[in-house]
């Protein structure tokens, strides 16, 4: 799971913000398995507003990712997330990238979603969720937080790891993602 936070809530710093996020997830029953480091990294697309802190989390669950989802998305609201902008600035924004090797809905959809131009991401969304997240190879912002936790995942349709989406990256982008 990854989560991003650009805004203050309540005059919490982004930091902040995501150690509430993490408490809030556990104190609904998920067993938190890996936290990776927290990252100072340039809003995407550029420009689009604060840096974020981003980070990882590994959790343990039995609930199907679309229950995983609506909890997250509680979560999201508690913290004064509200969604208006898409790629706005955010005070939490929790989002599933993998639940183990499922691939949601299809392998022929997701294929779809993970091709799509640049400028159709713009302009359109999935209604439904999509697992493993379809923008997961091209995100620095991910890939450097989840080598703490598990660079050791294939994932279930390119057969790719994230050590080797993350080497895959270039230097200048892994570069930005910053340790705090
Ligand atoms: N999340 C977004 C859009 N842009 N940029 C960074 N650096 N980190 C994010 O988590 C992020 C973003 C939409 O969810
Ligand atoms: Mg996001
Ligand atoms: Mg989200």
């Amino acid at each position: 799971m990854a989560l991003g936070s650009n805004l203050k809530f309540a005059g919490e710093s982004p930091a902040i913000v995501l150690d509430a996020a993490i408490l809030a997830l556990r104190s609904r029953g998920f067993v938190i398995r890996a936290c990776s480091k927290y990252f100072d990294t340039p809003a995407f697309p550029a420009g689009a507003g604060p840096n974020f802190v981003n980070a990882t989390i590994a959790i343990e669950t039995a609930l199907p990712a679309e229950v995983i989802l609506a909890q997250l998305h509680e979560v999201e609201a508690e913290m004064g997330r509200s969604r208006t902008v898409r790629w706005g600035a955010r005070t939490l924004d929790l989002d599933i990238i993998a639940v183990g090797s499922q691939v949601l809905p299809d392998a022929q959809t997701h294929q779809y979603w993970r091709e799509l131009p640049l400028d159709k991401q713009e302009t359109i969304t999935p209604q439904e969720l999509i697992l493993p997240h379809p923008r997961l190879a091209e995100r620095a912002f991910v890939l450097v937080p989840l080598m703490d936790i598990a660079p050791e995942w294939r994932h279930p349709i390119t057969g790719v790891t994230i050590r080797q989406m993350h080497d895959a990256l270039s230097a200048a982008q892994r570069s930005e993602v910053i340790a705090l």
